[in-house]
């Protein structure tokens, strides 16, 4: 059941890719958002009630559009991981790595033996054992999983050069609303502090050949994150529609 990871090459490719964080169980929201031309979702099992049982179906959605589906899990735990990239999620997003040995860590648990140390079994991403040999199915899982690595401390902002030597990291991503509680302004992104450590991250990531991602409040600021060349860029579902809603009572009472 996996499909050739388009987000993968695209970033590889460096082109901007725009995406956006998804927090409710919705298959239907999936579709929506593949139909209005994102690239990719998150689909948030760490900040949400979802489980894989509600992320599978929503993978599922995602597909049918055309839409790249990624979870973002709630820790870095191997057995953890495996369950979100079981159900045929194209890769998953790390939360709080705070150092080279966290994200050893997780490309570890992405990808099966020579490169990593994934459990392997005859699930919905390898066809339920009943496609293609699982013998041949490994390599082809290992070449288009996907892992973005999250830092938003900071001790992962201090650890970042060596974070950036670590192989098998496709995208890493700066967490600004945990990073600016972790410099002591909890909530409160635009301060100068915060913004200045936030682009410093996003020059060093660049400077070592590495896409980089982070989350944008508006296009206004969409647009001033892919001019600095964050090329993974990622809005939210929910406010994306919030605002459509806010939007149109406003301007159909005006
Ligand atoms: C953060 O800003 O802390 C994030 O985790 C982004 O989703
Ligand atoms: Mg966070």
């Amino acid at each position: 059941m996996l499909r050739p990871n388009e987000l993968k090459r695209k970033l590889a490719a460096g082109q901007v890719c725009l995406g956006a964080m998804l927090n409710f169980p919705s298959p239907h929201a999936m579709e929506i958002a593949g139909i209005g031309g994102l690239d990719f979702v998150i689909i948030d099992a760490e900040h949400g009630p979802m489980g894989p049982e509600s992320c599978e179906n929503m993978v599922r959605a995602a597909h049918l559009v055309g839409l790249t589906p990624l979870v973002r899990v709630a820790q870095n735990e191997p057995q953890v991981i495996l369950r979100y990239l079981d159900i045929a999620s194209a890769g998953v997003q790390v939360p709080m790595l705070n150092s080279a040995e966290d994200v050893r860590q997780a490309a570890a648990s992405v990808r099966y033996v020579p490169l990593g140390r994934r459990g392997l079994a005859g699930t919905r991403a390898a066809s339920y054992g009943v496609g293609p040999q699982l013998s041949e199915y490994v390599p082809v899982a290992n070449a288009e999983v996907m892992l973005v690595a999250q830092i938003e401390t900071v001790g992962a902002v201090e650890a970042l050069p060596e974070i950036l030597t670590v192989e098998g990291v496709d995208v890493v991503f700066i967490g600004p609303t945990d990073l600016s509680q972790s410099l002591g302004y909890p909530g409160r992104q635009t301060e100068p502090l915060v913004q200045a450590t936030i682009d410093r991250c996003i020059a060093q990531i660049r400077e070592a050949g590495k896409p980089v991602g982070t989350t944008c409040r508006d296009i206004t600021h969409a647009r001033s994150l892919i001019d600095k060349g964050v090329t993974y860029v990622v809005g939210n579902i929910g406010a994306l529609l919030a605002r459509a809603v806010r939007d149109f009572v406003r301007d159909a009472r005006a």
